[in-house]
């Protein structure tokens, strides 16, 4: 069976409900193919104790619908998972949005038919869908990454991937638990856990950086004034670094102020509750000095926090400069380490060795025996989502051979040979550097007013010149080597946390604002870059 829209939107969290929402506005029809019973994305598959977003309620949520805005009531600083699925199923309802999405709905294949100029995508259900336009909207954290540990597959007790969390209540009660994984996910997991679980241990590699969200409910008061400020709030985040707020530097060189005004900066940004400390002086993330100054100031905290001190030890982050990695935002972590149901396993230290059917072997012979394993190791990140879906482009060449030594892409948004893909928070594009629900944004007015461009000039098909990749990476690279983060390339945004992954900077690290002004100035400049086929038989075959 087979379906024609003019545009498919993959992916139904909040990249492809807003593109859904803006290509109705535009009289288009689309149709948004999911993989899960319902919408919400990330928001959707990460169900695990403790989930919550580290961008402030009020920042994360939706630009373009200023009514929501006024009537919805946020209840916290920090949003939990639930309060935001509920948010983007409000989101979906009052737009009536769910009518165009096809829910169960993966995509196992997707094809550039050239001679119609349509993109043939193939999905589980056995429905085809056909468009002359795709738009990835799959998300940049959604292919869970299983790590290879030797006998992962014999443990014979309930394993839990974070991002693949049951919709049925787990119980911890009175179980031993292990949680692989000390990221965002492993942290905010194991805090949760802590307070249920018989005995959690905590299977750490990498010591992280960790600061205190202070989360807190939203007075009436604060509620009211954050409703009238929407508008200012708005405009902030579009003309900010990272679409967030934060502090301004105290000033640019840390060096200048003595030591007594920098400690009391960092202990007043920490009290913030925000990544405020990574923004304390603007020379934090390039001068290694100034860097180690305030790593050790974390470190401190660690230290006054956990009494044990040789386990304060073991929490310490020590292998990477602070903020080379994406800062966690926790609420009790370090504190959950004085707690007796709770032991920090450093797998640094003593790997795992296999993993039996019963718990966990260390290469000392310790073994450690488990009721239930949580994995929190994190993603496939910004190119899994789109390899997995096996996209063919022009010439039959497969996006999986094009990246094979990393990304190319134009501006993270489209692809040489793969005409008419545009991508939504895709490789080489902010991304998580920038606050996501402020990224689409950008990505869905710069698509829409494409597709504008395109049916007034009577193009058929776009997609960047080779050349114009090219020169991407070159710029891409060159604001990704800026800094102490080139430094660190063991993590998510270069593809170092997954084995054999290829390493390249996967996102755009040189500002929300700046990026923006790029793609608009390559839009008003005609489309610089791209090739345009402007032969009127393809698209309307
Ligand atoms: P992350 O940030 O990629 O963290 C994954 C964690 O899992 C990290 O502590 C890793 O240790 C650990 N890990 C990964 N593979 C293994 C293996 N094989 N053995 C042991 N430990 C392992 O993922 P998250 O889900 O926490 O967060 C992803 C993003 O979501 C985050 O940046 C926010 O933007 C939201 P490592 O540091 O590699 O030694």
């Amino acid at each position: 069976m087979h379906e024609r829209f003019d545009v498919v939107v993959i992916g139904a969290g909040f990249g492809g409900l807003h593109m859904l929402w803006k290509l109705r506005q535009m009289g288009r029809t689309a149709v948004a193919l999911e993989k899960a019973d319902d919408v919400g994305g990330t928001w959707y598959w990460n169900r695990y104790p403790g989930a919550r977003c580290d961008v402030p309620s009020f920042e994360y949520s939706v630009p373009w619908d200023p009514e929501l805005e006024q009537e919805w009531n946020w209840s916290e600083k920090y949003s939990a998972q639930p309060e935001i699925l509920a948010y983007v199923e409000e989101v979906a309802k009052r737009h009536d949005l769910k009518r165009d999405i096809r829910f169960e709905t993966t995509v196992t294949a997707m094809t550039r038919d050239e001679t119609r100029g349509l993109w043939i995508v193939e999905t589980d259900t056995g429905v085809t869908f056909e468009a002359p336009v795709v738009v990835s909207a799959a998300g940049c954290l959604s292919a869970p990454n299983l790590p290879d540990i030797p006998g992962i597959e014999d443990f014979s007790r309930p394993l839990h991937h974070t991002g693949r969390w049951p919709h049925d209540p787990v119980d911890f009660s009175g179980k031993s638990v292990g949680v692989i994984g000390t990221g965002s996910t492993g942290v905010q997991a194991s805090t949760a856990i802590a307070a249920e679980a018989g005995h959690l241990y905590v299977f750490q590699r990498t010591a992280q950086y960790s600061l205190p969200a202070l989360n807190r409910d939203i007075s009436a008061e604060e509620l009211a004034e954050q409703k009238r400020a929407y508008a200012e709030l708005r405009q902030l985040q579009r003309s900010s670094f990272g679409a967030a707020v934060i502090d301004p530097p105290k000033g640019m060189k840390a060096f200048e102020d003595p030591q007594e005004e920098r400690l009391a900066e960092y202990e007043r940004r920490w009290n913030i509750g925000r990544q405020d400390l990574l923004a304390a002086y603007g020379d934090i993330s390039t001068d290694p000095e100034v860097n180690a100054e305030v790593s050790e100031f974390v470190r401190g905290k660690i230290r006054a926090i956990v009494k044990d001190p040789e386990i304060a030890e073991k929490l310490c982050p020590k292998v990477n400069p602070l903020g080379t990695r994406r800062i966690i935002m926790d609420t009790g972590y370090f504190e959950i380490f004085n707690q007796d149901n709770v032991s920090l396993v450093d797998i640094r230290e003593d790997p795992i060795e296999r993993i039996t059917e019963t718990g966990v072997k260390l290469r000392s012979g310790q073994f450690i025996e488990l009721d239930m394993l949580v994995i929190a190791t994190g993603y496939d990140a910004v190119t899994g989502p789109l390899i997995d879906m096996n996209i063919t482009g022009r010439g039959g060449r497969t996006l999986a051979d094009k990246w094979e030594h990393g990304p190319e892409t134009y501006l993270g948004l489209m692809m040489h040979g793969f005409p008419n893909l545009f991508t939504i928070t895709g490789p080489q594009s902010p991304t998580v550097h920038a606050n996501v629900i402020m990224a689409i944004e950008q990505h869905v007015e710069w698509i829409a007013k494409c597709l504008a461009f395109m049916e007034r000039e009577q193009v058929a098909e776009i997609e960047p010149a080779r050349q114009s990749e090219e020169e991407w990476k070159k710029q891409v690279d060159a604001v990704g080597s800026v800094g102490l983060r080139a430094k660190d390339t063991n993590n998510w945004y270069t593809g170092g946390n997954i084995p054999g992954k290829p390493r390249s900077f996967l996102t755009w690290q040189g500002g929300f604002v700046r990026y923006g002004e790029i793609c608009d100035t390559i839009a008003n400049e005609g489309y610089r870059g791209f090739e345009l086929n402007r032969e009127p038989t393809k698209a309307s075959a």
